[in-house]
């Protein structure tokens, strides 16, 4: 079986270690968010890439969720002390290796999604990792300053330095229009006999895939199930600011809204937790076949059974 999966960080990675338990003879390509990526001290960080190589590749520091495990951080505090930021990012000394690698080899004329491949040759993650684009997609975040009025800031500035403390007005996929598909990535949807959303932000993750011109509509074309797990749990996202750029975009933090957000023109099949089993009328009814299961990734078997659930929702939907 080939499954296609549109991955973000770190909903999507754990997502992914179940959905390899679940179906460890399956082909699985995972079309990376690169709308996160970002630029520090002339390196490229691409941090939902990274993040499934590494859960996938046993590199993950598993309680944090995101870089690497035994980090340490002294190339920051060497660069601190000279007086050369963001203090804000933490980037530590192993994960740094990646991204000099990355860089220099984009430097030599490789594309991201080369770049890619020859990084998870080392971390062997067990499935097809594809930027979705080898474009520069940058999201970028609207919000009001006291200071300098309407600004819009790196999306990374706002969840990392910000907390998402400040209301989202506006999330702009910034260079999504002008951006290609990575190559892979069409024919691997054409060529699916799934397409899973995992529970992965629906704007900042999955959004920015599906921004990229071409994704959304290879996908609809595809005539396979389409299945989506709700990163929404009881009125409000698992971890991470998902209903503050949801609210952007003009959609409650509910994960029947979630499911009607993506519309029954893209999504077949969807689950939600059994916390929400009252949402499930409403997203049948849009026409959207639904389910509630646990949807807590607590551990691989739960995050494994969930997956299990989305393929056998595939089925009775194909
Ligand atoms: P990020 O790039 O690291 O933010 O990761 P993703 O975009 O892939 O996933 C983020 C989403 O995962 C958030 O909106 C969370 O609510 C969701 N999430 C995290 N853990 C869980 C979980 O155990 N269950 C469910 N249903 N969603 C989760
Ligand atoms: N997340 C944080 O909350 N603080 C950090 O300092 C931080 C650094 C970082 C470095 C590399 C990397 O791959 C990820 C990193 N993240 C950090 C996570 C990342 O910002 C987020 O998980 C996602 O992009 C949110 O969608
Ligand atoms: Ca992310």
């Amino acid at each position: 079986m080939r499954i296609v999966v549109l991955a973000g960080g770190i909903g999507g990675a754990r997502f992914l270690r179940g959905l390899k338990a679940a179906a460890p003879e399956a082909e699985v390509t995972v079309i990376g968010n690169t709308g996160d990526d970002i630029h520090l001290f002339g390196l490229k960080v691409c941090p939902d890439l990274d993040t499934v190589m590494y859960t996938l590749g046993g590199g993950i520091h598993e309680e944090q969720g995101w870089g690497r495990a035994d980090e340490s951080f002294a190339v920051k505090q060497e660069l601190s002390a000279y007086g050369v930021g963001p203090e804000w990012f933490g980037l530590g000394d192993r994960d740094f290796a990646t991204h000099i690698v990355r860089t220099q080899m984009i430097a030599a004329g490789y594309p991201l999604s080369a770049v890619t491949e020859a990084l998870c040759a080392r971390w062997q993650p067990g499935v097809r990792l594809i930027p979705m684009t080898d474009d520069r997609v940058e999201t970028h975040v609207v919000i009001d300053t006291p200071d300098e009025g309407r600004k819009a800031v790196h999306f990374q500035e706002y969840w990392v330095r910000l907390h998402a403390g400040p209301d989202a007005r506006a999330v702009l996929p910034v260079g999504a229009e002008q951006s290609k598909p990575a190559p892979g990535v069409i024919e691997a949807i054409a060529a699916a006999d799934v397409v899973i959303f995992p529970p992965s932000n629906p704007v900042v993750s999955v959004g920015s895939i599906l921004a990229v011109p071409g994704i959304r509509e290879a996908i609809a074309d595809a005539g396979v199930p389409v299945v989506g797990l709700s990163p929404i749990v009881g009125g409000a996202p698992v971890r991470g600011m998902a209903d503050k750029v949801l609210a952007a975009v003009g959609v409650e933090a509910d994960a029947a809204a979630v499911a009607l957000h993506y519309g029954s023109g893209l999504l077949d099949g969807w689950l939600v937790d059994t916390a929400d089993a009252d949402r499930v009328a409403e997203v049948d009814r849009a026409g959207i076949r639904c389910r509630a299961v646990p949807l807590m990734m607590t551990d691989v078997a739960a995050t494994t059974a969930m997956a299990r659930e989305a393929l056998a929702l595939a089925e009775e939907v194909r």
